[in-house]
């Protein structure tokens, strides 16, 4: 087997595992197996001019290589134009983006920096899987340094089309950049569709152009790897005893009878404010419910130090305090606002614990969280799925409640149609949705990526020369 190497911006710590999430474990698992080196930030800035020196741990057969970012190129490259870019562009959200040129320049200085870095740890045979928007270009610093290893790249957001794709900066230059990869995958049919269609287009630009010459000719294969989660583990982590002590807890101090849960990073894509406007429909549109649901949102702090970040979490907390006083009784809180990482424990026996598992994003590549409430159910008497059809699980898991996160009436209807739902349609649709997500499950993912990686018979990769 060949040597594996992984690359993302932030790495795991393996003596960590246990608080690891579900993709660090993924990760971590295979290169335990198959031994392996994991490479990345290290998530520690240094002065301007201060060497960034590589540290290289063994932790028994995984390799552990990171280094620091400098203050300028962290600035530049993740907040700047990572997250500040890339993130808002590929899930729509042009409004959203600020765009400068001395983010383009880091987020290239920082690439090849790690590709100078790394190609001193690459031996021939490694196979090289890169991960994520914030090292796109990657694999086409690493070819310039004349790596010819087999290098895989899969993106975890969603890829635009090519009328969005175009208005983030120097997109012909990430095409080519994507081009110099021997595989790259997405999370979704439709991403893939949308990467061939932007793809098209940049081509026949060039051609109308007279460039076409210049275009790169495309060996790799593109594919979906739908991500998935450890479902046993998720699952066991909810019945535990203490699990079932939380949830028994939870019931007797609340006097809310219904349980609806929703948990996501505090991010503009996850179409929170939305949804505390649909659980305020669902008051009003069916006042049953008044004083009888809560709505528990887990939204932890992320990204703080991008502008949009602070505006949602102030939007949000506004929006829950105007429902709780418009509508809560002193024996009735309406919206349980958690601003703060909670143990991965509590969240599978929230879930367990809830009778509406509600996953509404805007725009999501996959999302974890629909298939850990749909692995931490109760087999006998699970609850329900609310799912936007802008998440990526949405190609997959069928048999949820199907909704348009933007319509907080069609969210409400289906909230109310979750809490009356008969228990044999539950089982049906519960029953269904697990077989999905054991199908699907991480293992799946890693592996059919991996096979593909290894087995794809394109042996070099293009080298980008010219700068469309
Ligand atoms: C990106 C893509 C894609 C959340 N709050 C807490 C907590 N979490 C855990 C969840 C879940 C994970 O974080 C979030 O994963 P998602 O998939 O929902 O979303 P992103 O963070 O945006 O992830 C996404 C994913 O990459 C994988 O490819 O699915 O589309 O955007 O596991 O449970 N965990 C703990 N405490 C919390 O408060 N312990």
């Amino acid at each position: 087997l060949s040597r594996l190497i992984v690359v993302s911006n932030r790495v795991a710590d393996p003596s960590q595992t246990a608080r690891a999430g579900g993709l660090a474990v993924g990760i971590l698992d295979i290169l335990r197996e198959c031994g392996g080196l994991w490479f990345g930030w290290d998530g520690t800035t240094v002065a301007e001019g201060e060497a960034a020196e590589i540290s290289v741990t063994e932790h028994d057969n995984i390799t552990i290589a990171t280094m620091p970012l400098s203050d300028k190129d962290y600035q530049d490259y993740y907040h700047g134009f990572s997250n500040s870019v890339l993130w808002p562009v590929f899930h729509n959200r042009l409004d959203l983006a600020t765009i400068n040129s001395e983010a383009v320049d880091g987020y290239r200085r920082v690439n090849e920096g790690f590709a100078r870095a790394l190609s001193t740890l690459i031996r021939p045979g490694d196979l090289i899987w890169i991960h994520d928007y914030h090292l796109i270009p990657l694999a086409a610093e690493l070819r310039e340094l004349g790596c010819r290893n087999r290098i895989g790249f899969f993106l975890h957001i969603p890829f635009p089309g090519p009328e969005v794709y175009v208005a983030a900066p120097e997109h012909a230059w990430l095409m080519r950049c994507l081009l110099a990869y021997d595989l790259v995958g997405f999370q979704t049919q439709a991403d893939v569709s949308n990467f061939e269609r932007s793809l098209q287009e940049l081509e026949a630009k060039a051609r109308h152009e007279g460039r076409y010459g210049a275009w790169p000719e495309f060996s790799g294969t593109v594919a979906a790897f739908p991500i998935g989660i450890d479902v046993e583990a998720f699952a066991a982590m909810a019945r535990t005893e203490e699990a079932q002590a939380r949830i028994q807890r939870l019931n007797r101090h609340a006097s809310a009878r219904i349980h609806i849960i929703g948990v996501d990073r505090l991010d503009y894509t996850k179409g929170l404010p939305e949804r505390l406007r649909s659980f305020r429909r669902l008051l009003e549109l069916y006042p049953e419910n008044q004083k009888v649901a809560t709505l528990m949102q887990i939204a932890p702090p992320t990204r703080e130090d991008v502008d949009a970040y602070a505006d949602i979490r102030h939007e949000l907390e506004g929006m829950s305090g105007a429902i709780n006083g418009e509508f809560g009784d002193f024996d009735w809180t309406p919206v349980r606002y958690i601003h703060r990482v909670v143990p991965r424990e509590t969240l599978a026996a929230l879930f367990r614990g809830s009778h509406v598992g509600l996953v509404t994003p805007l725009r999501d590549g996959m999302n974890l969280v629909a298939k850990e409430y749909v692995a931490a159910q109760d087999e006998a008497n699970p609850g329900v799925l609310v799912l936007s059809r802008f998440a990526g699980a949405a190609e997959d898991l069928v048999e949820a409640l199907i909704v348009n996160p933007y319509d907080p009436d069609e969210v409400a209807h289906a909230m109310q149609q979750a809490i009356k739902m008969p228990l044999a349609e539950r089982r049906e649709r519960h029953a269904a949705l697990l077989e999905r997500v054991h199908k699907r499950d991480v293992r799946h993912w890693r592996e059919s990526f991996l096979a593909a990686l290894a087995a794809g018979n394109a042996t070099l990769g293009f080298i980008p020369e010219v700068r469309v």
